[in-house]
């Protein structure tokens, strides 16, 4: 090494989020989503929620003022890579969010729209849905909408029964760079997943479908492609690695109390019987 060179760091990456005391979701799964993928994270609380592995049963939004408060000290004092942006709580924080965000243009937005958490729980009222529409995703450089949250975030009213194709024209259209729709809640043997740019379609990556139910795929698969960007990979190969990583999460989940399945992400620190043995050959 150069003796003057300054010591390697992992990459920033600012997530706003809510706490999810589950592990399962929500800051917590972006904390170690990122540490697993080589990041150091950077939290933002804007809610507080009460759950556990089977439902969510309230949720505090902070105070949009300490969510400013929150991040604006955290950017001047470090660089950050990449901003990514869970549930925001409140029309307030979406809000204040959009002001900070919008002083570092220059940083590649990851936006996941929780709108509702994989079991069903209404996560964000419609004026929370519209404040998403008008300040986030036209500062967004890529949603990762499931293909639920799509057709709400893309729906004017107008047509009920909208092609995955046409919501994600529609979300392009409300001034973001790329839109990922999920394809878990799909009715197709394999969960298909479709990356939309401004020229159509740039990839569709088919997985297996696992049997389980899952609290917090959707924070792992939005914080691994802030983790894959911040590392460096553009934008197509960003989305292919973050979900092959998601999906061992996945495959590696477990189930650690009476609800969801857990998606594990440290996955590769818990060695396979036998696999240690091998490897001390
Ligand atoms: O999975 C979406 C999600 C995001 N953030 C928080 C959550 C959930 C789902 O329950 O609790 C804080």
């Amino acid at each position: 090494m150069v003796p003057n060179m300054p010591p390697s760091q992992p990459p920033i990456v600012l997530s706003f989020a809510g706490t999810d005391p589950t592990g399962g979701a929500g800051i917590q799964a972006d904390l170690l989503t990122l540490s697993s993928m080589g990041c150091h994270a950077l939290t933002v609380v804007t809610a507080i929620t009460v759950q556990d592995t089977a439902g969510v049963e309230d949720i505090l939004p902070i105070e949009s003022d300490w969510v400013t408060d929150q991040a604006r000290v955290l950017l001047e004092d470090m660089p950050v890579a990449a901003f990514k942006i869970g549930m925001v709580g409140s029309v307030e924080n979406c809000a204040a969010i959009a002001e900070v965000v919008s002083d570092y243009p220059e940083i590649p937005l990851i936006l996941d729209p929780v709108l509702a958490s994989g079991r069903g729980d209404e996560m964000a009222t419609d004026d929370m849905i519209e404040a998403l529409r008008e300040l986030l995703i036209p500062q967004t450089t890529i949603i990762t909408p499931n293909s639920l949250e799509a057709r709400r975030l893309a729906d004017d009213g107008s047509d009920d029964d909208r092609s995955l194709a046409d919501c994600a024209k529609r979300i392009l259209e409300m001034g973001c760079e790329y839109v990922l729709i999920t394809g878990t809640h799909e009715n197709t043997p394999q969960v298909v997943n479709t990356l939309y740019g401004q020229q159509g379609v740039i990839r569709s990556d088919s997985w297996e479908r696992l049997p389980g139910s899952y609290h917090g795929s959707g924070c792992t698969l939005a914080s691994a492609i802030a983790a894959t960007l911040a590392n460096g990979l553009d934008i197509p190969e960003a989305v292919r690695e973050a979900q092959e990583y998601t999906w061992q999460t996945l495959n590696a989940g477990f189930r650690p109390g009476m609800g969801q399945y857990i998606p594990d992400r440290f996955f590769w620190a818990r060695e396979v019987e036998g696999e240690a043995e091998q490897h001390e050959e």
